[in-house]
C-alpha cells in the first residue's frame, strides 16, 4: 500500500508512535510518506521506501499566525495526487482529522479517486485540548468524518464517546513497542558512571508539562532517597523544567538528580534503571512507561486514564491515585529494598510489554487500512 502519515514531529508520544509505525510498515514493504512541518524526531537514516514531505506555510505580513491547516491541506492534496497514495493515516485529531477531510473533498472535486482517512486518537486531542470550546465542534466533526477511527486504549475510547457525540465505531489498537530497539541490555560501565556506589536508579521521561506532575516525581524521589541510596534521571524537556530545577535545589537533591534533556538513545538510559516513575494527571496510555517495561523496568504510576491497561498493579509495578506521593514513595521503597521482588517485577514488566510487540500490533493497523479501503464513500 501507499500510505500517507500525518503527525506532529516532536518528541511527544503521538509523533513517536506514528514514526515507529511508518518505519515498521515500510519494513513490511509498504511505501510510507510522512507529511508534517519538520522531520520527525525518530525519522533518522535512509530507508528506501520512506519519504518525507515538509509543510512550509507561505509567510506574509498580514498573518500574525501562519495558516498551517491550509498549507497542510494543500500539501496533502499534492502528495496524494502525485504519489498516488491509497490512504491517509492521521495521528492526533487536531487539526489533522479535519484537514484530511478537507483534502479528501478537494481531491474528489479534482476527480481524483476516493482517499480514505484513518484517524488515530492519542489522548490530549480528546481529554485536554480537544474538549476546549475553541476546538471541540471541529474535533467532533473530524472524528465523525473519518473513514475509520482508532484509539490507543479502551479508556480513551470511552472518554471520546462520553465527551463527544460520536456516530462512528472506534477500534482500540494499543500503542506498541519495537523490541529490536527497546530491550534489556547490559550497560554496566554506563551504570557505574551514573551510580558509582551501586545506588538505585529511578527514571522519568516526559515533555515536562504540568500534566506530567514531574514535581511529584521529585517529591517521591526525596522520600526514597532518605531511605535508600539512589539517583534520579530526568529525561526530556519542556516548560516546567526551570521550576523543577529550583525544586531540586530547595530540596537539596541536586547532587543525586540529573536533568538530561531530550535524548535520542533513551533505551540506553532505561537499560540501567531500576524503577520508572509516571505520576501523571492524565495519560491515555503512557507509551513512556511501556518503553521502560520493555527494558525490564517496573513502573510506579498514577491510576489515571489508560495507565491501568499498561501497568498492572502488584505485577508490573504499582498504581496510586493522582497526587498520592506518600503512597507512591512507599511502593518504590518496598520494591527497591527487596531484590527478589524487584527481580520478579522486572520479569513481569518485560513479559507484559511483549503483548504490545510492534509485530503483533502492525497487522491490526493493516486490517484497519483494508477496512478503510473497503469503506463505501458516504458524503456527510
Ligand atoms: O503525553 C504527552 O504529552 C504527549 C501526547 C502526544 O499526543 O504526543 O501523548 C499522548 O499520546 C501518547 C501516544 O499515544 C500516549 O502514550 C500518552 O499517554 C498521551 N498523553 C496523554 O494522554 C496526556
Amino acid at each position: 500500500m501507499k500510505i500517507g502519515i500525518v503527525c506532529y514531529p516532536t518528541f511527544g508520544g503521538s509523533g513517536v508512535l506514528a514514526t515507529e509505525l511508518g518505519l515498521g510498515l515500510a519494513r513490511r514493504g509498504h511505501m510510507v510518506h510522512f507529511i508534517t512541518y519538520r522531520r520527525p524526531a525518530r525519522l533518522t537514516g535512509f530507508q528506501e521506501n520512506v519519504f518525507y514531505h515538509e509543510v512550509a506555510p507561505f509567510d506574509y505580513p498580514l498573518f500574525e499566525f501562519k495558516p498551517y491547516d491550509t498549507a497542510l491541506t494543500s500539501k496533502l492534496v499534492d502528495v496524494v495526487m502525485h504519489e498516488d497514495l491509497d490512504l491517509l493515516h492521521v495521528h492526533y485529531a487536531i487539526p489533522h482529522a479535519t484537514v484530511a477531510y478537507l483534502a479528501k473533498k478537494i481531491l474528489l472535486r479534482k476527480r481524483h479517486k476516493y482517499t480514505p482517512v484513518v484517524t488515530t486518537l492519542h489522548g490530549t486531542d480528546i481529554t485536554l485540548v480537544g474538549i476546549d470550546g475553541s476546538f471541540s465542534p471541529v474535533v467532533e466533526f473530524g472524528i465523525n468524518s473519518s473513514d475509520v477511527v482508532t484509539a490507543v486504549s479502551n479508556n480513551l475510547k470511552e472518554s471520546t464517546l462520553s465527551y463527544f457525540d460520536i456516530d462512528k465505531e472506534i477500534d482500540v489498537i494499543y500503542n506498541f513497542i519495537n523490541f529490536t530497539r527497546f530491550k534489556p541490555a547490559n550497560k554496566d560501565h554506563f551504570k557505574k558512571a551514573i551510580a558509582p556506589n551501586g545506588e538505585k536508579i529511578l527514571v522519568h521521561v516526559s515533555n515536562f508539562r504540568k500534566i506530567k506532575r514531574v514535581d511529584d516525581v521529585i517529591r517521591i524521589f526525596k522520600k526514597v532517597h532518605a531511605k535508600i541510596p539512589a539517583k534520579l534521571l530526568l529525561i526530556g524537556d519542556g516548560p516546567e523544567r526551570p521550576r523543577l530545577e529550583e525544586q531540586c535545589r530547595q530540596l537539596g537533591l541536586c547532587d543525586d538528580t540529573r536533568f538530561l534533556g531530550n535524548q535520542d538513545a533513551v533505551e540506553e538510559l532505561l537499560a540501567i534503571s531500576d524503577l520508572f516513575l509516571i505520576p501523571s494527571g492524565q495519560e491515555s496510555f503512557g507509551l513512556a512507561a511501556l518503553e521502560a517495561m520493555a527494558c525490564k523496568v517496573p513502573v510506579i504510576s498514577s491510576d489515571i486514564g489508560g495507565l491501568p491497561e499498561v501497568n498492572l498493579h502488584g505485577v508490573t509495578g504499582y498504581l496510586a491515585p493522582i497526587g498520592e506521593v506518600e503512597k507512591m514513595a512507599d511502593y518504590a521503597i518496598d520494591l527497591l529494598s527487596n531484590e527478589q521482588k524487584l527481580l520478579e517485577f522486572r520479569e513481569n514488566a518485560y513479559h507484559h510489554a511483549q503483548q504490545f510487540d510492534i509485530e503483533n500490533i502492525m497487522p491490526q493497523y493493516e486490517k484497519i487500512y483494508e477496512k478503510a479501503l473497503n469503506q463505501v464513500y458516504q458524503d456527510i
